[in-house]
Formats: structure tokens, sequence, C-alpha cells
């Protein structure tokens, strides 16, 4: 039984909590903030606020009361269209002392677009926040003509270099398999944008991996390995365990059917490309990509959380006895198109969720934390009638 509690605080800022439990673990979803417009990327910060990207945009701080602040100024101006837009925000690992910040992003026009990567100082005053020093340190340099497929994700390897994933720009997918071109890959790169030492291909100095289609989820397991999840057309969405040098086969090789119900290719597999750990036929549309190392949900430990944009919930992957992934379906009272999910400082499972009212919301455990602090008691404070739930979109196309 699902049982929904709403309180305004006195801040104005509307937090809802839904408990609800599950075979593997009891859990309570809560929203952290609301009122966003696409919320797409999710970062913490060293003092427990968060910044969030907006796609149309906008980068905001959202505080730890939820209290989400005006635009952060001076953002670059990004391409906003179909899948274009602000993607991911990731905070340099010594942000506490130089205040770093990277934003991934479309740019350009129609017929003249691409991915590109900005790093900039965070500065914070009475009048607000803005970025300064904003110097665009990337632009993917294979330029497109179309809005969609531009990956977007972004993370900061073990050995301080940078990680981005770059779509395949849907009409140029061949280019996937084409090591020069910088569509439909993942490429390393020093935080100052340049090719990272050490890249497997001395003729395209920032691959790192390729065959790729649209990867959206990029994380770093706590064993060091690194894993993406990208999606396919019609099935042959997949989670993919990506090491450098490897080839992922899109589109020569995939678990799916193009959009027209035709084979993109009669084979799944071929010798010298790479297996996906797991895929998804009927899609799901993966976006946002954690594995769990927190405390809150001990159970969850090294588990893969993917955020699923078609079912409108997440998906959790785990390790049966053989080995093998197994996957579960979690949080589907969401109800809304998850985009990204990360796991929180505070060891709960954090999400952007899309939607008329786009929010991010958390899963903390049901039990007792010594760490998370007690929830204010809400019965007394809930209304007589709960407000009507929020009108759900019109789907949305699935990437
Ligand atoms: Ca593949």
């Amino acid at each position: 039984m699902l049982t929904r509690l709403t309180t305004l605080f006195c801040v104005g800022v509307l937090s809802q909590i839904m408990f609800a439990s599950v075979a593997t673990a009891g859990y309570r979803l809560e929203t952290v903030a609301s009122g966003l417009e696409i919320p797409w990327g999710l970062a913490f910060l060293p003092d427990g606020r968060y910044l969030v990207t907006e796609h149309p945009g906008r980068l905001r701080i959202v505080a730890a009361d939820g209290t989400v602040s005006g635009p952060v100024g001076g953002v670059p101006p990004v391409y906003f269209k179909s899948q274009g837009g602000l993607f991911d925000v990731i905070v340099d690992r010594d942000f506490v002392n130089n205040g770093q910040l990277f934003l991934t992003y479309a740019e350009g026009m129609p017929r003249d677009n691409g991915t590109a990567i900005a790093r900039a100082t965070l500065v914070e005053n009475a009048d607000g926040a803005k970025l300064e020093n904003l110097s665009v340190i990337f632009r993917v340099e294979r330029r497109k003509n179309t809005p969609v497929h531009y990956g977007g994700r972004l993370v900061i390897l073990g050995d301080g270099n940078l990680l981005l994933t770059t779509g395949d720009g849907f009409s140029f997918r061949h280019e996937s398999q084409d090591v020069k071109s910088q569509l439909g890959k993942t490429l390393r790169l020093t935080p100052d944008g340049k090719p990272a030492p050490g890249n497997p291909f001395p003729d395209a100095p920032y691959v790192w991996t390729w065959g790729h289609r649209n990867p959206q989820g990029l994380a770093i397991a706590a064993d060091g390995t690194v894993w993406l999840n990208e999606h396919g057309p019609q099935g042959g969405d997949e989670l993919n365990r990506i090491e450098p040098g490897k080839n992922f086969g899109w589109p020569a090789i995939c678990y799916c059917l193009d959009y027209t119900g035709a084979y993109v290719t009669p084979y799944t597999e071929w010798p010298g490309m790479e297996q996906p750990e797991f895929y998804w036929r009927p899609s799901i549309g993966p976006s946002g990509l954690a594995i769990y190392e927190g405390d809150q949900f001990p159970e969850w430990r090294g588990d893969f959380f993917v955020g699923a944009l078609v079912n409108r919930e997440v998906r959790r992957l785990h390790r049966g006895e053989d080995g093998k992934l197994i996957e579960e379906k979690l949080f589907s009272e969401i109800g809304e198109r998850v985009r990204d999910v990360r796991t929180g400082p505070d060891g709960a499972l954090y999400f952007t969720v899309e939607g008329k009212d786009g929010r991010i919301m958390r899963a903390v455990s049901d039990q007792p934390q010594p760490t998370v602090p007690v929830e204010t008691p809400v019965d007394s404070l809930v209304p007589e009638t709960a407000g009507p739930e929020t009108t759900r979109p019109e789907p949305a196309p699935a990437m």
C-alpha cells in the first residue's frame, strides 16, 4: 500500500514523501526540490547543496532545504532543440579550493552543431551566483546538422582526466565505426581539453572507445571499472563495461530493429566487437547511471541503477549467483521520465525527474539511519484533502 503525504513548508518548498516497500529494500521516496524545467544533470556540492542543469540552458543551485536559486549567471549559450541543450554538470575534485566545475552542452546552430565542454569557476556573492573565467575546453570536431544523439555525459576518471560520451548524431551512425570521427565515441581528455596521454589511437588522439550510439549514462565503479549505458533504436539498449580501444559494435552489431521495423544489421556479434554486459529489448530509454556504494542500502552496494525514460521508473541490475545480471523494476511510483541517477554523499539514491513539474527526488532507507536527520513529524501538518496529482504531460520521444 502506498501512502502519499504532502507538506508545505513555510519557505514555499513542496516536499512530497511517498512510502513504499519492496522485497529487496525498504525505502521512502522524497522530493528534494521541484519547479524545475527538464532537469538533466545533478552534482553534489561539498556543503550539502546541489547543482542541477535544466535542459533549456540554465544551471541552478538547490539548497539543502530544497530552495531553488535563480539561474546561475554566465552559463554559455546552448543549442536548445529536440535533444540538444544543457546536459551534465560535474564539480572538480578540488572544488572546495578552486570552485571549478564542468558543463557539457549542445552548441551551434541547426546546420552546424555539436557537443562541447566548458570549464568555469562558480562565484557567489550577495547578488547571486555566476560563472567566471569560463573557457570552452573542448568541442566535438565533427559538427552535424541534426538536433539529436549528443551523448553528453561526463566523469572524472581516477587518473584525473575527463571522459565524455558522444552520440552518433543519428544520421551519421556509420561514423561510430570510423575511429577518426568523434561521433559515437567516448573521448578521454585532460581538464584543459587536450588529448589525455596514453589514449589508444595515435590517429584519433581523443578517442578512448568506439562503436557507440547515444550513451547517456556513465559511471565509475568502486573497483575503477568504467560503465556506460546507451540507447538502441527499437531494442538494443545496452549496459557496457568500457575499456580503452574497444569497439562496442554500433551499428555493425546490435540487438535491435530500426524505427522502420527493418533490421539495422543481421549481426548481433562479430569478431573484434564487444558484447554488452546487459541489453534491453524492447527499449527502456536508459539515461543516467549510478553504481550504488552508499550506506543506507547495504544490499544494493555495487548494483547498477539506470533511469528508464520510456517506462518512467528505475531499473536495478544486480548479480545473481551465476554472476549474470538480474533486473528489478524500482520506483515506478515516480511515474515520470527519470533522466539522471546518482548516489548522494548521504547514501541516498538521487534522481532528476522530468515532467510538467521537474524535480529532484531521492530514495532514502525506511530503516533508522545514524547519519540521516530524523524527519519532521508530518502527520499533524497534512491537509485534510491532498491536492490534485500533478498533470502528466503527453508521452515524449524516448531520447
Ligand atoms: Ca553495442
